[in-house]
Order: C-alpha cells, then sequence, then structure tokens
C-alpha cells in the first residue's frame, strides 16, 4: 500500500482506496444525500450501497441512494465527491471522534476535491459539475394521494370523488403494484382495471392524473411479452452460467433487465409507451436497487437447512442459524456477488456497480420519454439513486414508518438530498409504515407543503391516511393546509426553477446564508428558496418549539380562518407558540414571499394576480419565474420573468416592477412591513 495526499487528505492506494481527514473540533461534515442521522454526519458510518431497507431505524448505514458528496465546513472549507459505482463506506468519526475516513471498494474510483469560497459556492460548484436538475411538469408540483392498496378502479375514483366533495385540492393519484396484472410491468389487470385508457381519461376529466408503478424485476412468465424479447434477445442479466439471472420479487420469480447496457435502456425505456398510450404522464420507478426477496441458489440452500433441523432439539445457536439463514435471504451482498452485466461487451460482475442499476433504470425511462413525446415533461422519481440522475428525475425517500422520528429525519434529509443535486424530492407523508394519528399527519403535511414533490403515501394492511380519513376537524386543517400549498405555487415553483437553473439548491440548510455559530449547528429549520425560514413542529402535543433566528424575520403565522396574523420577531432564540391549526412561515429580511390564489388543482390555477408579502428594511428584490410547465422550451430559455423590487424611502416604500416576456400577470397588491411592524398596501396594474 503507498501513501500520498491530496492537500490536506492522505490517500492509501491499494487493492481499496482509503481517504483521510483529521478533523479539527469544530468541523462540521455535510452531505451523503439520503441518509440517516443528523445534517452534520458526524459520529456515524455510512455506506454507499443502494438498499431496500424497510426499517429506516437509525443505525442502519445504508438506504436507497448513493451520494457521495461529503463538504467539510470548518477552518478548512472543501467538497469530496466520489465518483465510484460499488460499496464506498464513510467513517465519519465513529471509530475514531476526530478521523474522518472513506473507503472505497475498489481501485479505479474518480475523486474530485471542490474548493470554493463559502458553503453554497461549493455546492454550486459540485452542482454545475454534474449537470442541471430535472423539470417535472407543473401539475407534480401539486398535492398527490398515493396509497398501496388502492386495488380496483373503483377504490381510485371514490378517493377522488372524496377530494371534490371534501373541497381538497389534489392534483394526482397513485397506482401501486395493485393495478399490476399478477405484478407484471406495462400490464393492467383487466378485471380491476377495466377498459384502463378510458378510465385515465374519466380521471383527468375529473381534475386527477395517474401515476402507476413500475419495478425493476420482470415476471418468468410464458407469452409475457416484456419476458419473451427480453429471453429472445438476451437482455436480462446473467449469472455465472451465463444463463439469465432468477431472483424473486413481488411476481415470485424474475429476470432483471441488464439496464447497464444501451441496447436494453432503449427498449425498456419504449415500454413506458403502452401506458403513455393510455394517457399516462408519469411513473415512479421502485425494487431498482435492485431488491431481491430471494434468489433460487439460496433458498435451496435454506430449504436444506430447515430440513437438516427437522426433529432436531434446536438449542439456540441451531435455532438462530436456522431463522438467520431465511432472514438473511434478502438482498444478500452473495446474491449481488453472483450476476453480471454486459457493459460494451465486457461482462461486469453487478457488485462492482451495484449502485447504477437504479439510475440507469430511470435514464432508460427519462429517454424513452423523451422519444416517445420529445419536448412534453413528464413526472418520474425513482427509489434507488447515485448522483447525477438528478438530470432525469427526482426521488423519494422510500419506507419510512409513521413516526416523530421520521418527521423530523425528512427535515434533515432534504437539504442534504439538496445537496446532491436532487431537487425534486419528498418522503411519504404521514409515513409509509405504521399508522398515523391526525396530528402526525397534520404536522408533518405543515412540513411537505414545501417539499417539492408532496405526496401521502402508506402501506397496505395500516390506518387509511387520506386528508379525510380523520375527524372533522383533522380535516379541516389539512384542507387550509393543501390550499396553502396551491397558494404558494408561484413562490414554489419559481425557486424550484431559478435552484435548477441556477445549479442551486431549493432547501439549505441556515449556514449557507449565515455565519454566526448557532446557524451552523441549527439541524431543524431550514431555508425554503431565497425568502422563507421554515421551522417545523415535529414533536407530538406540542404547541410550539424553541427557535433561533439569526437576524429580525417577519413571522406569518397561517391559520386557515385568519391570514393576516403578522409579527416582527427580532433576531436571536424565541418560543415559537404554534397550535396545530397554525403554520409558521419566517420571511427573511429585505426578502418577499409571491403568492397567487389557490384552486383545485394546478391546471385550474390561474396566476393573473400574485400578491407580496415583503418584509423591508432598506431595499428587497425578487426575481419572479414562470414558463408553460408542459415542455421543455425553458432549456432554450423560453420562460418569463418579473423582476420586483421594493426599496424603503424616508416614509415610504417605491416600487419598480420590470417584465420580461410575462403576460399572464395583471395586477400585484403588495403587503410591505417595515421593522416596526407598520404595514404599507399597494397595487400595480400590469398592462
Ligand atoms: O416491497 O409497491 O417503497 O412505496 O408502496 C414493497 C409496494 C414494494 C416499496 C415502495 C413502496 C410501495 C411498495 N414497494
Amino acid at each position: 500500500m503507498s501513501q500520498s495526499s491530496l492537500d490536506y487528505l492522505t490517500v492509501s492506494l491499494g487493492e481499496k482506496l482509503k481517504l483521510q481527514y483529521y478533523m479539527k473540533a469544530e468541523d462540521i461534515i455535510l452531505g451523503l444525500g439520503e441518509n440517516q442521522r443528523g445534517i452534520n454526519k458526524r459520529g456515524g458510518i455510512y455506506e454507499s450501497y443502494c438498499t431496500d431497507e424497510p426499517l429506516h431505524t437509525p443505525g442502519k448505514k445504508a438506504l436507497y441512494g448513493a451520494h457521495n458528496f461529503i463538504l467539510v465546513d470548518g477552518p478548512e472549507r472543501f467538497g469530496i465527491f466520489i465518483d465510484f459505482p460499488g460499496r464506498v463506506s464513510f467513517d465519519v468519526g465513529f471509530t475514531h471522534k476526530d478521523m474522518l475516513e472513506i473507503t472505497i471498494n475498489g481501485s479505479d474510483a474518480d475523486i474530485y476535491m471542490i474548493k470554493d469560497k463559502g458553503l453554497r459556492n461549493i455546492t454550486r460548484h459540485f452542482l454545475s459539475s454534474i449537470g442541471q436538475a430535472y423539470a417535472p411538469p407543473k401539475w407534480a408540483f401539486g398535492y398527490q394521494q398515493s396509497r398501496w392498496g388502492y386495488e380496483t378502479a373503483l377504490d381510485v375514483e371514490k378517493i377522488a370523488n372524496s377530494f371534490i366533495e371534501n373541497d381538497i385540492p389534489c392534483d394526482s393519484i397513485y397506482l401501486d403494484i395493485d393495478y399490476m396484472k399478477d405484478f407484471k410491468d406495462f400490464t393492467v389487470d383487466e378485471e380491476r382495471f377495466p377498459n384502463f385508457g378510458e378510465f385515465v381519461q374519466k380521471m383527468k376529466a375529473k381534475g386527477f392524473r395517474l401515476v402507476p408503478i413500475i419495478d425493476a424485476g420482470v415476471k418468468i412468465e410464458k407469452d409475457y411479452d416484456v419476458y419473451e424479447e427480453g429471453i429472445e434477445k438476451g437482455y436480462f442479466c446473467k449469472d455465472e452460467k451465463g444463463e439469465p439471472f432468477v431472483a424473486a420479487v413481488w411476481p415470485g420469480k424474475v429476470h432483471f433487465p441488464d439496464f447497464l447496457n444501451e441496447d436494453v435502456q432503449r427498449w425498456f425505456g419504449l415500454k413506458y409507451k403502452t401506458l403513455i398510450d393510455c394517457g399516462i404522464e408519469g411513473f415512479w420507478n421502485d425494487m431498482n436497487e435492485p431488491a431481491i426477496f430471494y434468489s433460487e441458489k439460496r433458498l435451496d440452500q435454506a430449504i436444506q437447512v430447515a430440513k437438516q433441523s427437522e426433529n432436531e432439539n434446536l438449542d439456540i445457536y441451531a435455532f438462530f442459524k436456522l431463522k438467520d439463514v431465511f432472514t438473511n435471504l434478502s438482498n444478500s451482498p452473495e446474491d449481488y456477488g453472483s450476476f453480471y452485466h454486459n457493459v460494451n461487451g465486457e461482462n461486469i460482475k453487478h457488485d462492482k456497480l451495484h449502485n447504477l442499476y437504479g439510475f440507469y433504470m430511470t435514464k432508460a425511462a427519462a429517454e424513452g420519454f423523451m422519444e416517445i413525446k420529445p419536448n412534453e415533461r413528464f413526472l418520474l422519481f425513482s427509489r434507488a439513486s447515485y448522483i447525477g440522475m438528478h438530470r432525469y428525475s427526482g426521488i423519494w425517500t422510500g419506507d419510512n414508518n409513521s413516526w416523530w422520528e421520521h418527521l423530523l429525519l425528512n427535515i434533515k434529509m432534504m437539504p442534504s438530498i439538496n445537496m446532491c443535486g436532487f431537487l425534486y424530492s419528498g418522503a411519504d407523508t404521514g409515513g409509509f409504515g405504521g399508522d398515523a394519528n391526525g396530528q402526525l399527519l397534520i404536522r408533518w403535511m405543515q412540513l411537505s407543503l414545501f417539499t417539492p414533490l408532496f405526496r401521502n403515501h402508506t402501506a397496505i394492511g395500516h390506518r387509511m391516511q387520506e386528508p379525510f380519513a380523520f375527524e372533522e376537524e383533522t380535516t379541516s386543517i389539512i384542507r387550509d393546509i393543501i390550499k396553502l400549498r396551491y397558494a404558494l405555487f408561484p413562490y414554489i415553483y419559481s425557486e424550484y426553477m431559478k435552484a435548477l437553473h441556477g445549479n442551486d439548491v431549493y432547501f439549505s440548510i441556515l449556514s449557507f446564508e449565515y455565519d454566526d455559530l448557532m446557524s451552523r449547528r441549527v439541524e431543524n429549520q431550514l431555508l425554503v428558496g431565497d425568502s422563507l425560514m421554515i421551522c417545523p413542529i415535529y414533536e407530538e402535543n406540542a404547541t410550539g418549539r424553541y427557535v433561533w433566528l439569526p437576524e429580525d424575520m417577519l413571522l406569518w403565522k397561517h391559520r386557515g380562518d385568519s391570514q393576516g396574523n403578522y409579527s416582527i420577531v427580532g433576531k436571536g432564540h424565541m418560543y415559537l407558540e404554534a397550535g396545530l391549526e397554525e403554520i409558521p412561515i419566517f420571511i427573511r429580511k429585505n426578502k418577499m414571499l409571491i403568492l397567487g390564489k389557490s384552486a383545485r388543482n394546478v391546471d385550474a390555477l390561474v396566476g393573473d394576480e400574485l400578491s407580496v408579502i415583503a418584509f423591508v428594511d432598506s431595499k428587497a428584490t425578487y426575481r419572479y419565474y414562470d414558463d408553460d410547465g408542459r415542455s421543455l422550451e425553458y432549456q432554450k430559455g423560453l420562460y418569463s420573468e418579473i423582476l420586483i423590487e421594493i426599496q424603503k424611502n424616508e416614509d415610504d416604500f417605491e416600487i419598480a416592477v420590470k417584465y420580461s416576456r410575462s403576460e399572464k400577470v395583471k395586477k400585484i397588491s403588495f403587503e410591505i412591513f417595515d421593522s416596526n411592524g407598520n404595514i404599507t398596501r399597494k397595487t400595480i396594474l400590469c398592462k
């Protein structure tokens, strides 16, 4: 093993690459995307190895994504990106409290070190090197309802009707594996979802788009076209003997398409056409780590162990051996080491590039859409991911639980995920596993209302979790939250698209903007875009929480019944009272929030009248962005902008509004607060 150094990093070369950095006491380690524990990763071990992890407890080292970007924030500030598709582990001061040790399970990694001034600049530098983020269609920024267990078209329609009856805005309803025929990709169960194309149109006419799931494994079944074609063309991953590798997931035995191969990518990508032809405009790609319930070979071995145990008096060792042999069947390293990809004619063992599997499945889908409907945006997000996949889709954070701890984890994950490029992201609001009570759902919604992907999803067998599944009072609070989301649409969409165009983040930690000591430590407050700070309540029965204000801010406590609850709150620590029905939103000093009028779904948003809530001490500027929300024309610079400037004079505010290509907005009304909390109202009519 030889050693060299990359600035202050020590690099050991050998069969495995090791990077070591001696952390200073005040160093904060950021990044690592979708992961457990804090925003400051210090104290834990993390592993980049895309894993179908059904229980996100704190000790788990790997979740679904492999996001090898970390940022050291201390006297030295720098980012490290490790481009390596196999296993990488990050020991961030776990084994030795001051040692950051990165172990790369191979020797052919590309390692980038990024230096720049400030955390945001380093991040932007990194983001500009990995490419522009994906833009979903506008409707994908609406509220979305999901549940594994909407088993029939009738179930789905009932849900849609309940949204309408309860006057709750919603843009889409998800189809989980229930819609498929025997869990076969690109099929629809004709009995449970008859005349699928007509049903899709009917639901669209009601105002709801349907979003079906696609799984990575292809069911082995004679006469199933995807299976037959895959076999004929040799498109599946191979085992040691060169036969298609057999694993089992939902449908029982499956083959895995060899997504690392370009021909396979194109073939699979075009398969989405069957559903697109029925009017589908969005998909979610699941189980693409790929998840393996069991492999044939290892199941046989386990059954042998079971047979040997028959009629035996099992002591503790024998009993656990028997039990473990079955529980360890899923997602086993042994299986990942026993199938192969064909990459440009070369046979490569899966575990060497495991982390790219979901990436290429998702790229395949995105490129398929481009070919099927060029210049149209699709909703797409994936469970497994690797850095760079953000160019094609978003991600969701997988199978969380209806636990308050996971609401907090969601807060902490968002800025880290954004730093790794994934702007379109969100968690299963309300929790996937377990049963949520109304209070948890309300508090979670109060966070998710700011996440670009705003989806309520839960698992079969658990309590219903739609906004109307609880008491009338809960429904009414949730209705207000969702309506607020649609009112905030102009701001959320603007900030998302500006982040995309500027290789920036949408969610960030306070220290991206403030350099005081407290702002570096706070992990439960987030900046949303350029103007807002949010402080979600994440503890059960809490009616408030402590908040750190790095500067004076305007606090808007939104409640459905009284919209105008504003106050200027001073820099420092504060206890923020926030009852269950109140959503605290902090508007930063010399910044403004842009709102529109709520509507039943994104298509129904008119967008001709904007209102601005501003806190101006000297001067505030805002760039309002808009585009058609459907096409890829924004990539050619076809979007509109309104530049709003508010200048404070002696005893008045001067407003300047400059347009570029904007015809939609006819009127902007302003509510401007000065540092004493005095309010000035003005309205500007636009020609
Ligand atoms: O093994 O399709 O994370 O969102 O509802 C579970 C059923 C498979 C896992 C996904 C979840 C989805 C579920 N899937």
